[in-house]
């Protein structure tokens, strides 16, 4: 899953990479192209999980998050090769320059957040305008060479779009509309880039990250709504930290006055969530594992996940909740409680679900 870090000039979005990335050198993108870095996204579930069994490796999620050249708003706008690119992005994450340290001046002059999450929700509204206006212009002529009696697939995609246009002309992002699963499926060629989930990151002072709770409870109520999140963090100073060693980090953090734990892993489950995505585990001892599949996947298909011969071989699962192996401490010990369940093809598989497939090949 990609996610694509946006936002005006020195806004932070570099930093705040270096903090998700914890320290570990992003991969180099060619000339033009954003940077990537892949992360994993801390679970205390799947640590807990690994403990029990002993593993000798654990796995985690893992999302790849590109950062972007700046975004420009206004007359000039963004260059539509940058717009281009974010088609492919699975989420955006707006950073947002929140902070105010006269060192980082803020392209727009004075600092906004408001306006700013604004501004760029303007300009993707604008980008997505111009494709349903095309689309809107292509099937119009297409419509003129079918039967007035044969036009229903063309009339209902029609229908949808004139209603996303209307959206869009009033400044409200396609991922605001609830729109049905089959009417998403009819959109999905055009990669509308404010149908995707949006999380916007405010990059606060160190001064204030303490109380990061109060200013993103008071983000959600002006900015919030569907398929969008809001997570407030101190991009320079979490970037500063995730390059130290375990030790001197957390005493770091403490004379910086950051929160305990770092924003990286709040953020990168809020990543998650806003994608759609439950985890299921596999718990042994060469590998425990954490696999994320979206909410409503069938056994066989998470199956599928892990190998596509056991998706092909499904017999069974065994099937065990996460509080029920903890409370157990093993498949054996479940098994024997009775809290292991066996499950067929079809069962939809929960977050948190301990899975162990049988099959046969
Ligand atoms: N004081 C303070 N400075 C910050 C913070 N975040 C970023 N900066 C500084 O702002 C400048 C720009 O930060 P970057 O992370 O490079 O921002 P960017 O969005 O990647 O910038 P561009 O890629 O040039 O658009 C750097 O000098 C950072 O050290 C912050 O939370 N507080
Ligand atoms: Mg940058």
């Amino acid at each position: 899953m990609d996610v694509a870090l946006i936002g005006l000039a020195s806004s932070g979005k570099t930093s705040l990479q270096k903090a998700l990335a914890a320290g570990h050198l992003p991969g180099r993108g060619g000339a033009g192209e954003p940077t990537m870095a892949v992360v994993k996204v801390p679970d205390e579930r799947l640590d807990k999980l690994a403990a029990l069994v002993s593993a000798r490796k654990t796995t985690y999620l893992e999302l790849r998050l590109l950062d972007f050249p700046a975004f420009s708003v206004g007359k000039k706008g963004p260059p539509p090769a940058l717009l281009g690119a974010l088609a492919t992005a699975d989420m955006l994450a707006h950073v947002v320059h929140a902070f105010n340290d006269p060192s980082v001046p803020h392209p727009l002059d004075s600092v906004d957040p408001a306006r700013d999450v604004a501004a760029l929700d303007l300009e993707l509204a604008l980008a997505d305008l111009g494709i349903v206006e095309r689309r809107i212009e292509r099937l119009t002529v297409e419509m003129r060479s079918v039967a007035a009696g044969a036009r229903g697939p063309q009339e209902r995609e029609m229908g949808v779009l004139k209603r996303i246009k209307e959206a869009l002309e009033a400044e409200k992002p396609v991922r605001s509309l609830g729109l049905t699963a089959e009417e998403k499926a009819m959109l999905s060629g055009f990669n509308l880039i404010t149908g995707k989930p949006m999380l916007i990151v405010l990059n606060i002072d160190e001064a204030d990250a303490a109380r990061y709770e109060e200013i993103e409870a008071e983000a959600r109520e002006r900015f919030g709504g569907p398929a969008t999140g809001i997570i407030a963090v101190a991009a320079k100073a979490e970037a500063d930290v995730a390059e130290l060693p375990e030790d001197e980090a957390v005493e770091f953090r403490r004379e910086l006055g950051l929160p305990e734990t770092p924003a990286s892993g709040r953020l990168l489950q809020e990543a998650v969530r806003l994608l759609g995505l439950i985890t299921f585990y596999t718990a042994g001892p060469q590998d425990t594992h954490a696999w994320s599949i979206s909410a409503g996947t069938t056994a066989v298909k998470a199956a599928g996940r892990i190998h596509s011969d056991i998706e092909r071989g499904f017999i069974r699962a065994e099937v065990i909740t996460y509080d029920d192996f903890v409370a157990a401490g093993s498949h054996a010990e479940a098994k024997r409680r009775g809290t292991q369940r066996l499950e067929g093809k079809t069962y939809e598989v929960a977050d948190g679900d301990v899975i162990n497939v049988l099959f046969n090949v």
